[in-house]
């Protein structure tokens, strides 16, 4: 059944095209830094805000038109919805997707019930997977929607909503590895707080570690090998999340023995919210081994909330494709589309708009990254502005083998610091722009 029937497959046909439903830069199979593009960008279509998302907001009710869904909560439902789906992504040409539990099959009215409805339409996924070659990037649990999960899941303070949680990561473990899923997100949901009076901080954040823990030995009893990731982000839906920013989320990995089996999945609008770059968030993460994963949204300047944007802006796509290509790639994760419609851009077709702009400003990001680098002003400059550090005294700091004691000897003996020298940053802001 054709749920897309006057679109055809989106074709690459290059930056001159006045075709609105073609690509302009992502060209799958063109070869960046000796990869295709497809290999770099990893793209992936979110089945929440693609498949769910309604476009309803606190001041009115949905307003997306989706003819494939009856707007019921069946199985039926649910299954038919894939079937789009899968329409969708393949017209797309997006090797990926990602879904929580409770996006692609309904909750039931016990745990044994919302299984089963699960296991239902994880079949159809998985069929569908086999019929396109479409690859899952990752599964999570919904564990903030339903009412039960008002304190939080993992954090509640009723110990009976963190065995519930329990349970519904384990079976969403199981069907992200029945279906191939190369990761697995743990992203708070309402894992913080909106009020310190009745929280128990110590104790929630140690019950999120022992949850994080049984996760990772669990998937280990089953032998899913996918990579666990944390995804930042401040606040919202709480007034303060413990995954706050990547710094926030590598402290408590760090202080539970997490680090070894979680690396972090970055969010651009979360980043913003936190008050930084997404670019400050991709690099934190990388320099310390951390970077999985990116879903690829944007906020907006003028709104304090998550927009969750597609993201357009070749400027923040170069910075963070910069980062991944110094980092080699995201493999296993990927890009994956963390982002919705605008609730006026109500037509099926305009989720094609929003995909295609997506992959093309990230397309074109990766050729401006992978310029930036061939050219190699910038990293040449920066390696030119630590060179003190190469040789003599900064080469000593470096290696660890001079302390206070040397230090002050150096300094006494030699009377004053070498002269600074311009950070040039306005010069390298001209520089960036050159390649844009
Ligand atoms: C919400 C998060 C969420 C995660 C998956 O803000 O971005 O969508 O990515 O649970
Ligand atoms: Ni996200
Ligand atoms: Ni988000």
């Amino acid at each position: 059944m054709a749920f897309f029937p006057d679109i055809p497959k989106i074709p690459f046909e290059g930056p001159k095209t006045k075709n609105p439903l073609a690509f302009r830069h992502y060209n799958a199979s063109e070869i960046v830094e000796g990869r295709t593009m497809t290999d770099w960008l990893r793209f992936s279509v979110c089945y929440w805000h693609t498949f769910r998302g309604t476009g309803s907001d606190p001041f009115g009710p949905g307003t997306l038109q989706r003819p494939w869904d009856d707007g019921s909560d069946s199985v039926e439902n649910a299954v038919k919805r894939v079937g789009a789906a899968f329409e969708f992504i393949e017209k797309l040409g997006a090797p990926y997707y990602c879904f929580h539990d409770r996006d692609v099959a309904p909750e039931g009215a016990n745990l044994k019930e919302s299984n089963r409805n699960l296991d239902a339409v994880a079949k159809a996924l998985g069929e569908e997977q086999k019929r396109t070659g479409i690859k899952l990037l990752w599964g999570t649990a919904n564990l903030f929607s339903n009412p039960r999960f008002m304190h939080g899941a993992a954090t509640s303070c009723n110990a009976d909503v963190f065995a519930f949680a329990a349970a519904q990561v384990k079976k969403a473990i199981e069907i992200t590895h029945q279906l191939g899923g190369e990761n697995y997100v743990f992203w708070g949901g309402r894992e913080g707080y909106m009020n310190l009076y009745n929280t128990d901080m110590k104790r929630e954040i140690d019950h999120l570690a022992k949850f994080m823990h049984m996760a990772a030995d669990y998937a280990q009893s089953i032998g899913f090998t996918g990579q666990f990731l944390f995804e930042p982000k401040p606040k919202e839906p709480t007034k303060h999340q413990y995954d706050y920013d990547a710094a926030a989320c590598l402290n408590f990995l760090r202080a539970n023995g997490l680090q070894d089996k979680v690396k972090l999945n970055i969010e651009t609008n979360h980043a913003t919210l936190a008050g930084h770059t997404m670019m400050h968030e991709l690099e934190y993460a990388r320099i310390q081994g951390a970077l999985g994963s990116i879903d690829a949204n944007t906020g907006d300047l003028l709104l304090g909330w998550d927009t969750d944007q597609f993201p357009t802006d070749i400027y923040l796509t170069s910075q963070v494709m910069l980062v991944i290509l110094a980092q080699g790639g995201l493999a296993p994760g990927g890009t994956n589309f963390d982002a919705k419609v605008r609730r006026e851009s109500f037509e099926p077709l305009d989720l094609f708009h929003a995909h295609i702009g997506g992959m093309d400003a990230f397309a074109r990001g990766l050729k401006i990254a992978a310029a930036i680098r061939a050219d190699g002003a910038l990293s040449k400059f920066v390696k030119n502005r630590y060179r003190s550090y190469d040789s003599g005294i900064g080469q000593k700091i470096e290696a660890g083998n001079v302390g206070f004691v040397e230090l002050e000897k150096y300094m006494l003996d030699k009377g004053e610091a070498a002269a600074n020298e311009s950070g040039r940053q306005e010069m390298l802001e001209n520089l960036i722009n050159d390649y844009l």
